[in-house]
Protein backbone atom coordinates (compact mmCIF):
# COMPACT_ATOMS: atom_id res chain seq x y z
CA UNK A 1 0.00 0.00 0.00
CA UNK A 2 1.31 3.33 -1.04
CA UNK A 3 2.33 5.82 2.62
CA UNK A 4 0.12 8.85 1.32
CA UNK A 5 1.11 12.55 3.03
CA UNK A 6 -0.91 12.58 6.53
CA UNK A 7 -1.74 16.09 5.51
CA UNK A 8 -4.87 17.44 3.50
CA UNK A 9 -4.11 18.07 0.17
CA UNK A 10 -3.50 21.25 -1.24
CA UNK A 11 -5.14 22.42 -4.27
CA UNK A 12 -2.77 23.45 -7.24
CA UNK A 13 -3.91 26.70 -9.27
CA UNK A 14 -2.69 26.30 -13.18
CA UNK A 15 -0.97 29.65 -12.96
CA UNK A 16 2.63 30.67 -14.26
CA UNK A 17 5.27 30.85 -11.59
CA UNK A 18 5.64 34.68 -12.02
CA UNK A 19 1.58 35.83 -11.72
CA UNK A 20 1.56 33.21 -8.32
CA UNK A 21 4.46 35.16 -6.76
CA UNK A 22 4.06 38.69 -8.34
CA UNK A 23 0.50 39.51 -7.86
CA UNK A 24 -0.30 40.40 -4.55
CA UNK A 25 2.17 40.97 -2.08
CA UNK A 26 0.01 41.54 1.13
CA UNK A 27 0.52 45.08 1.10
CA UNK A 28 4.26 44.47 1.59
CA UNK A 29 4.99 45.94 -1.94
CA UNK A 30 7.60 48.29 -0.49
CA UNK A 31 9.39 45.93 1.66
CA UNK A 32 12.68 44.56 1.28
CA UNK A 33 12.24 41.18 -0.86
CA UNK A 34 15.44 40.91 -1.14
CA UNK A 35 18.56 42.47 0.49
CA UNK A 36 22.60 41.41 -0.20
CA UNK A 37 23.99 40.75 2.52
CA UNK A 38 26.95 42.40 2.31
CA UNK A 39 26.31 46.16 1.06
CA UNK A 40 22.93 46.04 2.37
CA UNK A 41 21.38 46.96 -0.55
CA UNK A 42 17.77 45.82 -1.26
CA UNK A 43 15.16 45.54 -3.92
CA UNK A 44 11.70 45.95 -2.43
CA UNK A 45 8.89 43.59 -4.01
CA UNK A 46 7.37 46.44 -6.46
CA UNK A 47 10.63 46.89 -7.58
CA UNK A 48 12.13 43.22 -8.38
CA UNK A 49 8.71 42.97 -10.30
CA UNK A 50 9.04 46.42 -12.30
CA UNK A 51 12.62 45.04 -12.75
CA UNK A 52 12.02 41.69 -14.38
CA UNK A 53 8.92 42.98 -16.37
CA UNK A 54 12.13 45.62 -17.71
CA UNK A 55 14.38 42.31 -18.27
CA UNK A 56 11.76 40.85 -19.56
CA UNK A 57 11.07 43.66 -22.06
CA UNK A 58 15.24 43.86 -22.68
CA UNK A 59 15.13 40.33 -23.57
CA UNK A 60 12.09 40.28 -26.14
CA UNK A 61 13.58 43.18 -28.26
CA UNK A 62 16.47 40.71 -28.30
CA UNK A 63 14.38 38.01 -29.88
CA UNK A 64 14.21 36.04 -26.91
CA UNK A 65 10.16 34.48 -27.39
CA UNK A 66 8.49 31.52 -25.30
CA UNK A 67 10.18 28.52 -24.59
CA UNK A 68 13.73 30.02 -25.94
CA UNK A 69 15.99 29.01 -22.81
CA UNK A 70 18.42 31.77 -20.82
CA UNK A 71 21.04 31.08 -18.91
CA UNK A 72 22.18 32.46 -15.66
CA UNK A 73 25.55 31.97 -14.39
CA UNK A 74 25.66 33.88 -11.29
CA UNK A 75 26.49 34.15 -7.51
CA UNK A 76 23.58 34.98 -5.14
CA UNK A 77 22.62 38.89 -5.37
CA UNK A 78 19.19 40.43 -5.40
CA UNK A 79 19.43 40.64 -8.83
CA UNK A 80 19.39 37.39 -9.33
CA UNK A 81 16.02 36.96 -8.64
CA UNK A 82 15.57 39.76 -11.07
CA UNK A 83 16.50 38.25 -14.17
CA UNK A 84 15.30 34.78 -12.90
CA UNK A 85 12.08 36.35 -12.92
CA UNK A 86 12.31 38.43 -16.05
CA UNK A 87 13.25 35.22 -17.85
CA UNK A 88 10.11 33.66 -16.62
CA UNK A 89 8.18 36.61 -17.59
CA UNK A 90 9.56 37.06 -20.93
CA UNK A 91 7.83 33.36 -21.32
CA UNK A 92 11.43 31.89 -21.98
CA UNK A 93 13.02 29.02 -19.79
CA UNK A 94 15.38 29.20 -16.85
CA UNK A 95 18.62 27.31 -17.21
CA UNK A 96 20.84 27.68 -13.62
CA UNK A 97 23.82 26.86 -14.23
CA UNK A 98 26.28 25.77 -11.24
CA UNK A 99 28.85 28.83 -10.50
CA UNK A 100 32.05 26.84 -9.48
CA UNK A 101 31.58 24.99 -13.43
CA UNK A 102 34.87 25.15 -15.65
CA UNK A 103 34.04 26.50 -19.41
CA UNK A 104 33.66 22.81 -20.62
CA UNK A 105 30.87 21.97 -17.75
CA UNK A 106 29.24 25.23 -18.69
CA UNK A 107 29.46 24.42 -22.20
CA UNK A 108 27.39 21.14 -22.01
CA UNK A 109 25.04 22.70 -20.32
CA UNK A 110 24.06 25.74 -22.79
CA UNK A 111 24.50 23.15 -25.76
CA UNK A 112 22.69 20.88 -24.16
CA UNK A 113 19.72 22.97 -22.83
CA UNK A 114 20.35 25.17 -26.21
CA UNK A 115 20.32 28.19 -24.52
CA UNK A 116 20.46 31.06 -26.42
CA UNK A 117 21.48 34.10 -24.07
CA UNK A 118 23.50 33.83 -20.67
CA UNK A 119 23.83 36.37 -17.86
CA UNK A 120 26.31 36.40 -15.72
CA UNK A 121 28.72 38.56 -13.36
CA UNK A 122 32.15 40.45 -13.98
CA UNK A 123 34.40 37.85 -11.67
CA UNK A 124 32.75 35.02 -13.80
CA UNK A 125 33.06 36.67 -17.60
CA UNK A 126 36.23 35.09 -18.53
CA UNK A 127 34.60 31.52 -17.58
CA UNK A 128 31.34 32.15 -18.90
CA UNK A 129 32.95 33.76 -22.38
CA UNK A 130 34.96 30.65 -22.98
CA UNK A 131 32.07 28.50 -22.69
CA UNK A 132 29.90 30.43 -24.75
CA UNK A 133 32.89 29.80 -27.31
CA UNK A 134 33.09 26.06 -26.70
CA UNK A 135 29.22 25.86 -27.05
CA UNK A 136 29.05 27.64 -30.34
CA UNK A 137 27.81 30.53 -29.13
CA UNK A 138 28.23 34.00 -30.92
CA UNK A 139 30.35 36.28 -28.26
CA UNK A 140 27.30 38.95 -27.53
CA UNK A 141 25.43 36.52 -26.06
CA UNK A 142 26.89 37.30 -22.82
CA UNK A 143 24.70 39.92 -20.11
CA UNK A 144 27.07 41.25 -17.81
CA UNK A 145 24.94 42.18 -14.84
CA UNK A 146 27.54 44.57 -13.01
CA UNK A 147 28.80 45.27 -16.25
CA UNK A 148 32.26 44.65 -18.31
CA UNK A 149 34.11 46.86 -21.36
CA UNK A 150 32.12 45.45 -24.37
CA UNK A 151 29.04 43.78 -23.06
CA UNK A 152 25.60 44.86 -22.11
CA UNK A 153 24.89 45.33 -18.30
CA UNK A 154 22.20 44.71 -16.40
CA UNK A 155 21.34 48.79 -16.19
CA UNK A 156 21.31 48.60 -20.26
CA UNK A 157 18.76 46.68 -19.96
CA UNK A 158 16.52 48.26 -17.15
CA UNK A 159 16.60 51.00 -19.26
CA UNK A 160 15.13 49.09 -22.38
CA UNK A 161 12.19 51.06 -23.25
CA UNK A 162 9.90 48.56 -25.18
CA UNK A 163 7.00 47.12 -24.50
CA UNK A 164 6.29 43.78 -21.50
CA UNK A 165 5.52 41.25 -23.78
CA UNK A 166 2.27 39.61 -23.15
CA UNK A 167 2.24 37.03 -20.75
CA UNK A 168 1.78 33.46 -22.82
CA UNK A 169 2.44 30.72 -20.12
CA UNK A 170 0.35 28.13 -18.71
CA UNK A 171 0.97 26.02 -15.97
CA UNK A 172 2.14 22.72 -18.07
CA UNK A 173 4.66 25.03 -19.99
CA UNK A 174 8.68 24.57 -18.67
CA UNK A 175 9.87 26.98 -16.27
CA UNK A 176 13.26 26.19 -15.20
CA UNK A 177 15.86 23.27 -16.78
CA UNK A 178 18.26 22.72 -13.44
CA UNK A 179 20.81 19.69 -14.37
CA UNK A 180 21.11 16.67 -12.01
CA UNK A 181 22.25 13.57 -13.16
CA UNK A 182 19.31 11.79 -11.05
CA UNK A 183 19.91 7.90 -10.46
CA UNK A 184 23.15 7.50 -13.31
CA UNK A 185 25.19 8.97 -16.27
CA UNK A 186 25.76 12.73 -16.89
CA UNK A 187 23.77 15.77 -15.86
CA UNK A 188 20.53 16.12 -17.40
CA UNK A 189 18.51 18.66 -17.96
CA UNK A 190 15.39 18.35 -15.58
CA UNK A 191 12.50 19.93 -16.98
CA UNK A 192 10.31 21.47 -13.98
CA UNK A 193 7.12 23.18 -14.93
CA UNK A 194 5.73 26.11 -13.58
CA UNK A 195 2.66 23.64 -12.59
CA UNK A 196 5.56 21.93 -10.49
CA UNK A 197 6.99 24.86 -8.85
CA UNK A 198 3.84 26.66 -7.81
CA UNK A 199 3.05 23.14 -5.79
CA UNK A 200 6.47 22.56 -4.63
CA UNK A 201 5.97 25.75 -2.50
CA UNK A 202 2.19 25.30 -1.38
CA UNK A 203 3.17 21.73 -0.26
CA UNK A 204 6.18 23.67 1.03
CA UNK A 205 3.61 26.09 3.08
CA UNK A 206 2.09 23.65 4.63
CA UNK A 207 4.72 22.58 7.09
CA UNK A 208 6.24 25.92 7.67
CA UNK A 209 5.51 28.83 9.21
CA UNK A 210 7.21 31.06 6.80
CA UNK A 211 5.19 34.74 7.29
CA UNK A 212 5.62 38.15 5.46
CA UNK A 213 8.56 38.83 8.98
CA UNK A 214 10.54 36.37 8.26
CA UNK A 215 14.10 36.92 7.62
CA UNK A 216 16.13 33.88 5.37
CA UNK A 217 19.21 33.67 4.66
CA UNK A 218 19.91 32.16 1.22
CA UNK A 219 23.72 31.37 1.70
CA UNK A 220 23.12 27.99 -0.43
CA UNK A 221 23.23 28.98 -4.70
CA UNK A 222 20.09 29.95 -6.36
CA UNK A 223 21.03 27.77 -9.16
CA UNK A 224 20.08 24.95 -7.14
CA UNK A 225 17.02 24.00 -6.84
CA UNK A 226 17.22 23.86 -3.37
CA UNK A 227 18.09 27.96 -2.58
CA UNK A 228 16.35 28.50 -5.65
CA UNK A 229 13.09 26.91 -4.22
CA UNK A 230 13.12 27.09 -0.42
CA UNK A 231 15.24 30.21 -0.56
CA UNK A 232 14.71 32.72 -3.41
CA UNK A 233 11.05 31.31 -4.36
CA UNK A 234 9.53 30.60 -0.56
CA UNK A 235 10.99 33.59 0.67
CA UNK A 236 8.75 35.77 -2.65
CA UNK A 237 5.70 33.73 -1.99
CA UNK A 238 5.60 34.30 1.40
CA UNK A 239 6.18 38.23 0.71
CA UNK A 240 9.35 36.92 3.61
CA UNK A 241 12.78 39.47 3.65
CA UNK A 242 15.32 36.96 1.58
CA UNK A 243 19.33 38.16 2.70
CA UNK A 244 21.64 37.04 0.00
CA UNK A 245 25.63 35.55 0.40
CA UNK A 246 27.37 35.15 -2.61
CA UNK A 247 29.50 32.52 -0.98
CA UNK A 248 29.66 30.36 2.18
CA UNK A 249 32.17 32.21 4.50
CA UNK A 250 31.77 31.55 8.08
CA UNK A 251 32.64 34.96 10.07
CA UNK A 252 30.42 36.40 7.41
CA UNK A 253 27.46 34.18 7.92
CA UNK A 254 27.49 34.42 11.31
CA UNK A 255 27.44 38.75 11.42
CA UNK A 256 24.79 38.86 8.47
CA UNK A 257 22.81 36.32 10.57
CA UNK A 258 23.11 38.57 13.87
CA UNK A 259 22.91 42.02 11.92
CA UNK A 260 19.88 40.94 10.13
CA UNK A 261 18.43 39.10 13.08
CA UNK A 262 17.85 36.03 11.07
CA UNK A 263 15.38 33.58 12.45
CA UNK A 264 15.11 30.98 9.89
CA UNK A 265 18.62 29.41 8.20
CA UNK A 266 18.55 26.79 5.74
CA UNK A 267 21.89 24.77 5.28
CA UNK A 268 23.16 21.73 3.89
CA UNK A 269 25.13 19.47 6.75
CA UNK A 270 28.67 20.50 5.92
CA UNK A 271 27.48 23.95 7.80
CA UNK A 272 26.16 22.40 10.94
CA UNK A 273 30.12 20.86 11.27
CA UNK A 274 30.77 24.97 11.85
CA UNK A 275 27.84 25.45 13.68
CA UNK A 276 28.47 22.93 16.04
CA UNK A 277 32.17 22.78 16.62
CA UNK A 278 33.62 26.19 15.46
CA UNK A 279 35.23 28.57 18.12
CA UNK A 280 34.26 32.08 16.49
CA UNK A 281 30.67 31.04 16.97
CA UNK A 282 30.41 31.86 20.56
CA UNK A 283 31.69 35.77 19.29
CA UNK A 284 28.58 36.75 17.68
CA UNK A 285 24.84 36.94 19.15
CA UNK A 286 22.68 34.17 17.38
CA UNK A 287 19.69 34.02 19.25
CA UNK A 288 18.08 35.48 16.55
CA UNK A 289 17.66 31.75 15.01
CA UNK A 290 14.53 30.05 15.83
CA UNK A 291 15.05 27.19 12.97
CA UNK A 292 18.01 26.20 11.40
CA UNK A 293 16.83 23.32 8.52
CA UNK A 294 19.16 21.12 6.35
CA UNK A 295 18.30 19.21 3.84
CA UNK A 296 20.47 18.03 -0.14
CA UNK A 297 22.29 15.25 2.38
CA UNK A 298 21.82 13.29 5.78
CA UNK A 299 22.40 15.41 8.90
CA UNK A 300 24.23 13.18 11.61
CA UNK A 301 21.28 13.49 14.16
CA UNK A 302 24.25 14.16 17.20
CA UNK A 303 25.61 16.96 15.36
CA UNK A 304 22.25 17.95 14.39
CA UNK A 305 21.30 18.11 18.16
CA UNK A 306 25.06 19.52 19.28
CA UNK A 307 24.52 22.46 17.13
CA UNK A 308 20.73 23.41 18.45
CA UNK A 309 22.27 23.34 21.70
CA UNK A 310 24.46 25.46 21.29
CA UNK A 311 22.34 27.62 19.86
CA UNK A 312 19.28 27.17 21.46
CA UNK A 313 17.17 26.54 18.13
CA UNK A 314 15.08 24.15 16.65
CA UNK A 315 16.82 22.02 14.18
CA UNK A 316 14.83 20.11 11.29
CA UNK A 317 15.64 18.36 8.47
CA UNK A 318 14.07 17.78 4.77
CA UNK A 319 14.76 15.33 1.87
CA UNK A 320 14.52 16.28 -1.65
CA UNK A 321 15.85 15.73 -4.88
CA UNK A 322 16.25 18.47 -7.96
CA UNK A 323 13.70 16.10 -10.07
CA UNK A 324 11.53 16.78 -7.37
CA UNK A 325 11.07 20.80 -7.34
CA UNK A 326 12.67 19.56 -4.83
CA UNK A 327 10.92 19.11 -1.39
CA UNK A 328 9.05 15.70 -0.73
CA UNK A 329 9.46 14.98 2.87
CA UNK A 330 10.35 17.01 6.22
CA UNK A 331 9.73 17.45 9.47
CA UNK A 332 7.12 20.58 10.03
CA UNK A 333 8.16 23.26 12.09
CA UNK A 334 6.41 22.24 15.08
CA UNK A 335 7.32 18.59 15.19
CA UNK A 336 10.94 19.01 16.72
CA UNK A 337 9.89 15.49 18.60
CA UNK A 338 11.02 13.86 15.44
CA UNK A 339 13.68 11.56 15.32
CA UNK A 340 16.31 13.92 13.71
CA UNK A 341 17.96 11.18 11.58
CA UNK A 342 14.58 11.21 9.43
CA UNK A 343 13.06 13.68 7.05
CA UNK A 344 9.84 13.92 8.23
CA UNK A 345 6.96 13.10 6.83
CA UNK A 346 5.74 13.36 3.15
CA UNK A 347 4.80 16.47 2.06
CA UNK A 348 0.69 17.09 1.39
CA UNK A 349 -0.48 15.78 -2.17
CA UNK A 350 2.52 12.99 -2.21
CA UNK A 351 2.23 9.45 -2.15
CA UNK A 352 5.16 7.55 -1.94
CA UNK A 353 6.23 3.40 -1.71
CA UNK A 354 9.57 1.70 -0.72
CA UNK A 355 10.29 -1.26 -2.83
CA UNK A 356 12.67 -4.02 -2.08
CA UNK A 357 15.73 -3.07 -5.17
CA UNK A 358 16.20 -6.86 -5.40
CA UNK A 359 12.57 -8.36 -5.58
CA UNK A 360 10.31 -5.12 -7.02
CA UNK A 361 8.13 -5.52 -4.36
CA UNK A 362 6.57 -3.37 -1.73
CA UNK A 363 7.65 -2.94 1.69
CA UNK A 364 5.81 -1.71 4.74
CA UNK A 365 7.02 0.17 7.82
CA UNK A 366 9.72 -1.69 10.08
CA UNK A 367 11.18 -2.39 6.06
CA UNK A 368 13.79 -1.23 3.94
CA UNK A 369 12.91 -0.26 -0.03
CA UNK A 370 13.88 2.22 -2.34
CA UNK A 371 11.85 5.12 -1.73
CA UNK A 372 9.51 5.71 -5.08
CA UNK A 373 7.49 9.50 -4.97
CA UNK A 374 4.27 10.52 -6.51
CA UNK A 375 3.08 13.87 -6.38
CA UNK A 376 2.72 17.42 -8.58
CA UNK A 377 6.09 18.70 -8.07
CA UNK A 378 7.43 15.60 -10.30
CA UNK A 379 9.34 16.53 -12.79
CA UNK A 380 8.02 16.20 -16.73
CA UNK A 381 11.00 13.71 -17.18
CA UNK A 382 14.75 14.84 -18.57
CA UNK A 383 15.42 17.19 -21.38
CA UNK A 384 15.73 15.26 -24.82
CA UNK A 385 16.62 11.60 -23.05
CA UNK A 386 13.65 10.06 -22.81
CA UNK A 387 16.06 6.84 -21.97
CA UNK A 388 16.94 8.49 -18.68
CA UNK A 389 13.51 9.39 -17.96
CA UNK A 390 12.05 6.11 -18.63
CA UNK A 391 14.47 4.64 -16.48
CA UNK A 392 13.64 7.18 -13.60
CA UNK A 393 9.36 7.71 -14.12
CA UNK A 394 7.43 4.51 -13.74
CA UNK A 395 3.94 4.21 -15.79
CA UNK A 396 2.16 5.31 -12.29
CA UNK A 397 4.00 8.79 -12.31
CA UNK A 398 6.29 7.90 -9.74
CA UNK A 399 9.49 8.89 -9.77
CA UNK A 400 12.04 6.48 -8.62
CA UNK A 401 14.58 8.47 -6.75
CA UNK A 402 17.64 5.83 -6.06
CA UNK A 403 17.70 6.26 -2.05
CA UNK A 404 16.62 3.59 -0.04
CA UNK A 405 14.59 4.69 2.76
CA UNK A 406 12.31 3.18 5.83
CA UNK A 407 8.86 4.24 7.32
CA UNK A 408 7.70 4.35 10.66
CA UNK A 409 4.09 3.63 11.19
CA UNK A 410 3.40 7.17 11.83
CA UNK A 411 4.34 8.24 8.06
CA UNK A 412 7.71 9.23 9.08
CA UNK A 413 10.42 8.52 6.43
CA UNK A 414 14.42 8.35 7.09
CA UNK A 415 16.58 8.08 4.12
CA UNK A 416 19.33 5.01 4.81
CA UNK A 417 21.30 4.15 1.92
CA UNK A 418 21.71 5.12 -1.49
CA UNK A 419 21.48 2.71 -4.48
CA UNK A 420 22.05 5.03 -7.28
CA UNK A 421 25.66 6.02 -8.54
CA UNK A 422 25.28 9.99 -7.34
CA UNK A 423 27.71 10.92 -4.84
CA UNK A 424 27.16 14.21 -2.88
CA UNK A 425 29.99 16.32 -1.77
CA UNK A 426 28.99 18.63 0.80
CA UNK A 427 25.65 18.65 -0.61
CA UNK A 428 26.61 18.96 -4.24
CA UNK A 429 25.78 16.64 -6.68
CA UNK A 430 29.42 14.94 -7.94
CA UNK A 431 27.85 12.13 -10.84
CA UNK A 432 31.01 9.46 -11.39
CA UNK A 433 30.09 8.39 -14.75
CA UNK A 434 31.54 12.11 -15.72
CA UNK A 435 34.64 11.59 -13.55
CA UNK A 436 35.04 7.87 -15.19
CA UNK A 437 34.93 9.67 -18.65
CA UNK A 438 36.97 12.36 -17.64
CA UNK A 439 39.45 10.11 -16.30
CA UNK A 440 39.54 7.80 -19.29
CA UNK A 441 40.66 10.80 -21.60
CA UNK A 442 44.10 10.33 -19.99
CA UNK A 443 46.60 8.34 -22.16
CA UNK A 444 47.80 7.21 -19.18
CA UNK A 445 44.73 5.76 -17.92
CA UNK A 446 43.42 2.46 -18.99
CA UNK A 447 40.32 2.04 -16.60
CA UNK A 448 38.52 3.82 -14.37
CA UNK A 449 35.58 3.77 -11.69
CA UNK A 450 34.55 6.06 -8.89
CA UNK A 451 32.37 5.61 -6.06
CA UNK A 452 31.96 7.98 -3.25
CA UNK A 453 33.54 6.77 0.20
CA UNK A 454 33.78 8.12 3.82
CA UNK A 455 36.57 10.61 4.55
CA UNK A 456 38.27 10.96 7.92
CA UNK A 457 35.50 13.73 9.12
CA UNK A 458 32.50 11.17 7.87
CA UNK A 459 32.32 13.54 4.69
CA UNK A 460 31.65 11.76 1.35
CA UNK A 461 34.16 12.44 -1.24
CA UNK A 462 34.93 10.70 -4.64
CA UNK A 463 37.81 8.00 -4.85
CA UNK A 464 38.98 6.78 -8.13
CA UNK A 465 40.12 2.98 -8.88
CA UNK A 466 42.72 3.28 -11.38
CA UNK A 467 44.08 1.15 -14.17
CA UNK A 468 47.35 2.44 -15.58
CA UNK A 469 47.93 2.08 -19.07
CA UNK A 470 50.46 -0.83 -19.48
CA UNK A 471 54.37 0.71 -20.39
CA UNK A 472 52.69 3.95 -18.74
CA UNK A 473 53.26 5.47 -15.21
CA UNK A 474 50.86 7.70 -12.74
CA UNK A 475 50.75 8.91 -9.69
CA UNK A 476 48.06 9.59 -7.28
CA UNK A 477 48.88 12.99 -6.98
CA UNK A 478 49.43 13.71 -10.96
CA UNK A 479 45.45 11.60 -11.44
CA UNK A 480 43.96 14.37 -8.65
CA UNK A 481 45.75 17.67 -10.40
CA UNK A 482 44.17 15.88 -13.91
CA UNK A 483 41.19 15.88 -12.80
CA UNK A 484 40.88 19.57 -10.75
CA UNK A 485 42.19 21.13 -13.81
CA UNK A 486 39.38 20.53 -15.91
CA UNK A 487 36.26 20.47 -13.31
CA UNK A 488 34.55 22.13 -10.71
CA UNK A 489 36.12 21.64 -7.13
CA UNK A 490 33.17 20.10 -5.63
CA UNK A 491 33.92 17.31 -7.98
CA UNK A 492 37.77 16.86 -7.33
CA UNK A 493 38.95 13.46 -7.05
CA UNK A 494 40.21 12.73 -3.51
CA UNK A 495 41.38 9.61 -3.22
CA UNK A 496 43.15 7.62 -5.46
CA UNK A 497 43.61 3.82 -5.40
CA UNK A 498 45.31 1.93 -8.14
CA UNK A 499 44.03 -1.68 -9.39
CA UNK A 500 44.60 -4.36 -11.62
CA UNK A 501 40.94 -4.51 -13.08
CA UNK A 502 37.81 -2.40 -12.71
CA UNK A 503 35.01 -5.06 -12.09
CA UNK A 504 32.46 -5.32 -14.68
CA UNK A 505 29.07 -6.82 -15.31
CA UNK A 506 29.17 -9.27 -18.52
CA UNK A 507 27.71 -6.23 -20.83
CA UNK A 508 30.43 -4.08 -19.39
CA UNK A 509 28.90 -2.06 -16.69
CA UNK A 510 30.93 -0.88 -13.62
CA UNK A 511 30.64 -3.24 -10.33
CA UNK A 512 29.71 -0.29 -8.18
CA UNK A 513 28.32 -2.55 -5.45
CA UNK A 514 31.87 -4.96 -5.96
CA UNK A 515 34.43 -1.39 -5.18
CA UNK A 516 31.96 -0.63 -2.33
CA UNK A 517 32.43 -3.97 -0.66
CA UNK A 518 35.81 -3.66 -1.08
CA UNK A 519 36.40 -0.52 0.54
CA UNK A 520 33.93 -1.76 3.48
CA UNK A 521 36.40 -4.58 3.75
CA UNK A 522 39.27 -2.65 3.96
P1 LIG B 1 19.90 17.08 -5.46
N1 LIG B 1 19.13 12.80 3.66
C1 LIG B 1 19.83 12.00 2.85
N2 LIG B 1 20.06 12.26 1.56
C2 LIG B 1 19.54 13.38 1.05
C3 LIG B 1 18.77 14.27 1.84
C4 LIG B 1 18.57 13.95 3.20
N3 LIG B 1 17.89 14.72 4.04
N4 LIG B 1 18.37 15.28 1.04
C5 LIG B 1 18.88 15.02 -0.19
N5 LIG B 1 19.60 13.90 -0.19
C6 LIG B 1 20.35 13.29 -1.29
O1 LIG B 1 19.15 16.76 -6.68
C7 LIG B 1 19.59 12.11 -1.89
O2 LIG B 1 20.51 11.14 -2.33
O3 LIG B 1 18.83 17.82 -4.58
C8 LIG B 1 18.86 12.74 -3.06
O4 LIG B 1 18.47 11.84 -4.05
O5 LIG B 1 21.15 17.86 -5.57
C9 LIG B 1 19.89 13.71 -3.54
O6 LIG B 1 20.48 14.23 -2.35
C10 LIG B 1 19.31 14.81 -4.37
O7 LIG B 1 20.27 15.75 -4.68
C11 LIG B 1 15.06 20.26 1.25
C12 LIG B 1 15.46 21.16 0.28
C13 LIG B 1 16.41 18.62 0.26
C14 LIG B 1 16.34 20.76 -0.69
C15 LIG B 1 16.78 19.48 -0.74
C16 LIG B 1 17.79 19.04 -1.62
C17 LIG B 1 17.70 18.90 -2.97
C18 LIG B 1 19.04 18.30 -3.41
C19 LIG B 1 15.54 18.99 1.22
O8 LIG B 1 14.18 20.63 2.19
Amino acid sequence: MPVRSPYPDVEIPEISLFDFLFTDFGGRDAEPALIDGGSGASISFAELRGMSERIAAALAERGITKGDVVGIFSPNTPYYAAVFHGILRANAIVTSANSLYSPGELAHQLKDSGAKLLFTASPFLERAAAAVEQAGLPADSIIVLDGAEGYPSLRDLLGSTADVPAADVVATDTAVLPYSSGTTGLAKGVILTHRNLVANLLQIQQMGTVTGETKILAVLPFFHIYGMTVMMNQGLHANATVITMPKFDLPEFLRIISEYQIQRVYIAPPVAVALAKHPIVDQYDLSCIDIIFSGAAPLDAELGHAMGKRLGCTVLQGYGMTELSPVSHCMPDDRADLDLNSSGFALPNIECKLVDPETGEEVGPGGRGELWVKGPNVMVGYLNNPEATAATLDDEGYLHTGDVAEVTEEGVFSIVDRVKELIKYKGYQVPPAELEALLLTNAKIADAAVIGVKDAEGEEVPKAFIVTQQGAEITADEVMAFVAERIAPHKKVRVVEFIDEIPKSASGKILRKDLRAREAAN
